[in-house]
């Protein structure tokens, strides 16, 4: 039996608003006491993470005083060194407070705008105070819920006026921080701006220091839009635009789930870890899920420990597909292989084509034997090779 314990190497993180989440949902009170920041770390840490991750106010109160944010980070900060926990990725809550209610950066109201600038700008000096390199703009209100309400260009004028003023910012301060951006189409707002991987790698290009600003995908919400996500993933890889990503699960387009990773799509999970272990991503395996409103903390703990277990599953199902010979020659029956080819020659031009031997038909009935490859991918992924 493998040995599927997690490792600091592994780098697997957790924002401190997943095990701390409390199980309010829109039709129910929470189920869970708070649970201490300082006690998050030490968990985690106990069960194997490498990191954690907050937004200002999971980690000071919503208009704490000095005194008390000062108190609330010095313990934090002992319970890291402590711990050897890091903060790879800070974010701000942009979300909760009712000030929010039409979008932050976007909001149709300019004083909500520059108050969301200042609000930002006060987490990224700590951020970048507690070590973080990815800083994560998650915008779930940003949107609207009737055309009527949003001028949408001028929405995306006013998103990418506050990412060019952040960046400026973190370049001036000489803070070694870049931000990814995470695209939801839905929940809270009926619709969000940069709904998909697609819409925020668009937006990105559009942008005074494309080069700082990347992408945070999460799992569950490129799947609630109906999506793959390991498409979507594979095309932020290959825009080298992959800074940071939210595993987790869900069930199809429905409201977002945020299950433990592994529950859910499984197939997915399995191709998703894959692909992050064989394409060269090298950031942070970090978990955005709510365990569920079910569990009392011993729950808690124990979806936290199963994300990690789950994604070591997955990648040594992974590692065992790519290692088999009989897959290895599946794939090349496929021709999987043949795709990196350049479909010219060096030195062809289009005028080259004209000299091909090809008989179409004949072509035409090649089989492809994906089904045989998928079946094989299947038998790993259930264990059954
Ligand atoms: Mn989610």
């Amino acid at each position: 039996m493998a040995d599927y314990t997690p490792r600091p190497e592994d780098r697997f993180s957790f924002g401190l608003w997943t095990v701390g989440w409390r199980g309010a949902d829109p039709f129910g009170a929470p189920t869970r006491e708070p649970l201490e920041a300082t006690e998050a770390v030490e968990r985690l840490a106990e069960l194997g993470a490498w990191g954690i991750s907050f937004h200002d106010d999971d980690l000071i109160p919503f208009g704490a005083a000095d005194a008390e944010r000062d108190q609330r980070v010095t313990a934090f900060r002992k319970a890291l060194d402590a711990t050897g926990l890091c903060v790879p990725m800070a974010t701000t809550n942009l979300f909760t407070h009712p000030v929010f209610k039409d979008g932050a950066f976007t909001s149709n109201d300019r004083d909500v705008r520059r108050y969301a600038l200042r609000k930002t700008l006060r987490n990224l000096d700590l951020a970048a105070q507690l070590g973080a390199s990815t800083y994560v703009l998650w915008g779930g209100r940003e949107g609207a819920e009737s055309p009527a309400a949003k001028d949408v260009g001028a929405a995306l004028d006013r998103y990418a006026e506050a990412l060019n003023l952040l960046c400026g910012y973190v370049r001036e301060q000489g803070y070694d921080i870049r931000f990814a951006l995470e695209p939801k189409p839905n929940e809270p707002r009926g619709d969000i701006l940069l709904p998909t991987i697609g819409h925020a790698l668009g937006f990105i290009t559009q942008l005074e220091e494309p080069a700082r600003v990347g992408l945070n995908p999460e799992v569950g919400h490129e799947q609630m839009a109906g999506l793959s996500m390991v498409h979507g993933v594979a095309q932020a890889l290959w825009q080298d635009k992959l800074f940071h990503i939210d595993l987790n699960g869900q069930n199809g387009p429905r409201y977002d789930q945020d299950l433990r990773f592994g529950n859910g799509d499984v197939k997915t999970a399995f191709f998703l870890v894959d692909l992050l272990e064989t394409q060269g991503y090298t950031g942070p395996r970090h978990f955005d899920f709510k365990p569920a409103r079910t569990e009392d903390y011993s729950g808690v703990w124990a979806s936290a420990q199963a994300c990690m277990r789950n994604y070591l599953i997955f990648r040594e199902r992974a590692s065992a597909f790519r290692a088999d010979p009989e897959v290895q020659e599946a794939l090349r029956a496929s021709r999987v292989d043949d795709l990196r080819i350049p479909t010219l020659d060096a030195g062809e031009t289009l005028a080259s084509l004209a000299g091909d031997d090809f008989d179409v038909e004949q072509a035409a009935l090649r089989g492809m034997h994906y089904e045989r490859l998928d079946q094989l991918a299947l038998d790993h992924l259930f264990g059954t090779r």
